[in-house]
């Protein structure tokens, strides 16, 4: 093996070790495991909910400041040449590293949840109630949540390319507070918790999209909706991002999110210009006015008096999920912006990464939520009812030639479930690379292994225990990703400040 790639077997051991020791009480106590991981998980959002709530203005204010301020213009990269990637396929892969066929899941059927209990008191089932149901799911995949994605991006990528640490791990975001101790306990368990946050959050991602890509095959080929279909499912998008993990970022990872960012728009625009276009256009352009009036408002909303459980159940969960996913985007982004300056990066995820899964949101939210007050498809019954997936099905029915809309959904969620997954095991393969040269990937077997491991490890969890509990996962793995944080923007600021002490205004 070439030497240059030397793995760091102790890590690698013990991040197995960990996943067992997680794995093996849940698996052999479902009941009580889940138990305990519920309570936790009030506890948190309870607790530290606005904890998260502060973190995210923060972490937003701080990116527009730095985007806007002299060291916006910060290349990421030791030398002159140009990024490696050009600026469309650099776009889809960011994209397509952090988000997963989560959002196709989301999309349909999330505005149900608002309609029926809707934010800020208002009466559900209204016209008020729907206004607010279109606008608060792009509120939770918006600005706020990039930012928390964006962040660790820069405060990975600074000291891998400018101060030039040899390596690719999520613990060089701290190296300010850390240096001479890479290898020590404080690091390890730095990069431990990547591992634990990437099962947590991709074990989340196959809960949500395995029934739906199931209930969408079983749709498509007359099968029987069920658990063997589910390990089918699951079978084929490891197969789909093993061979992409396999091929390498450039021939698998850059094929793979192309392909999706193509599938994905001419789906789009099928279903703006096939259902009933007059419509989306009216609910999308009133929901961005409606988020860019009350963003100060939804971002600071604590629900002080009627304590509705709404900051709880929605926006708490999803920044921790966002932040869960954050280390190993952040090192994913890393690894393909050489070349990029801060400011493009700031500008690439917030506004590109925001306008993606906006415009997911816009036409099949509110393509569902126009069959429902029309009274063609009673969505949100058939969410409490049947689940998410049955709805997601039905509402994709309506439109013309459903079986070619629903294969093409079905390929647009496997992908994109495949590119998360990818990024997933470059971060988990560079995390446990000693030494890892700029535009290196790391050894094609460490990522195979990892594509696998988290393929098969969160499959089994999500059996076990349910939904729930992957969900609750999420939100205890992502507090100490919270606290790492903000260690690292502070060792980033200091290290800003020191590098570029008297520079010009850009
Ligand atoms: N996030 C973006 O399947 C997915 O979309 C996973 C979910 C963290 C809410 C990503």
């Amino acid at each position: 093996m070439n030497d240059d790639k030397k793995i760091d077997w102790i890590s690698f051991y013990t991040c197995i070790a960990l996943i067992l020791v997680i794995c093996v009480p849940l698996a052999v106590l479902p009941g009580k495991g889940g138990a305990v991981l519920e309570s936790i998980y009030k506890f948190i959002a309870n607790e530290f909910g606005i904890v998260y709530l502060l973190a995210s203005v923060s972490c937003i204010g701080l990116l527009v400041w730095l985007a806007c301020s002299r060291f916006g213009h910060i290349r990421l990269a030791s030398d002159d040449a140009p990024p490696e990637f050009s600026t469309l396929n650099w776009i889809a892969m960011l994209f397509c590293s952090g988000i997963g066929a989560g959002l196709l899941f989301w999309c349909v059927i999330e505005w149900s949840y608002y309609y029926s209990a809707p934010p800020f008191g208002v009466t559900p089932r209204t016209n008020e109630a729907a206004e607010w149901a279109s606008t608060y799911g792009i509120f939770h995949w918006g600005f706020t949540a990039w930012a928390f994605y964006c962040l660790p991006s820069i405060a990975i990528a600074y000291p891998y390319y400018v101060k030039k640490i040899p390596w690719l791990r999520f613990s060089n975001s701290c190296n300010r507070f850390l240096r001479g101790r890479e290898l020590g306990v404080l690091s390890r368990f730095i990069d431990f918790w990547l591992m634990i946050a990437i099962i947590a959050g991709a074990g989340s991602a196959l809960a949500f999209c395995t029934p739906m890509i199931s209930a969408c095959l079983a749709w498509l080929f007359g099968l029987e909706y069920g658990f063997w279909l589910d390990l089918v499912v699951i079978g084929l998008s490891v197969l789909i991002f093993g061979t992409s993990v396999w091929l390498g970022l450039k021939k698998g990872m850059k094929t793979l999110s192309d392909l999706t960012l193509v599938l994905g728009l001419l789906l789009l625009l099928y279903v703006l210009f096939a259902g009933p276009t007059d419509f989306l256009l009216r609910t999308s352009l009133n929901s961005v006015g409606l988020m860019l009036q009350n963003f100060v408002r939804m971002n600071f909303w604590t629900d002080p008096f009627a304590r509705s459980g709404f900051v709880e159940n929605w926006t708490i969960f999803y920044w921790a999920w966002w932040l869960s996913y954050s280390p190993f985007v952040g090192l994913f982004v890393t690894r393909i912006s050489r070349g990029r300056s801060i400011r493009e990066v700031i500008i690439g995820m917030l506004v590109f990464g925001t306008l993606g899964c906006a415009v997911f949101y816009m036409v099949f939210g509110n393509y569902s939520m126009h069959l429902e007050l029309t009274g063609q498809v009673p969505v949100t019954e058939i969410v409490t009812t049947q689940g998410g997936n049955h709805a997601i099905v039905a509402v994709l029915e309506q439109l013309p030639v459903p079986w070619m809309v629903i294969t093409v959904f079905t390929l647009v969620a496997l992908t994109l479930s495949a590119t998360t997954y990818d990024a997933a095991a470059q971060a988990l393969a560079s995390s446990l690379t000693l030494r890892l040269k700029e535009g290196e990937d790391p050894a094609r077997w460490l990522r195979v292994f990892w594509a696998l491991a988290i393929g098969i490890l969160p499959a089994t969890l999500m059996y076990v225990g349910g939904i729930k509990v992957v969900q609750t996962g999420i939100l205890v793995a992502s507090l100490p990703i919270l606290v790492i944080c903000v260690v690292m923007t502070v060792a980033f600021l200091k290290d800003l400040h020191d590098d570029h002490p008297e520079m010009p205004r850009g």
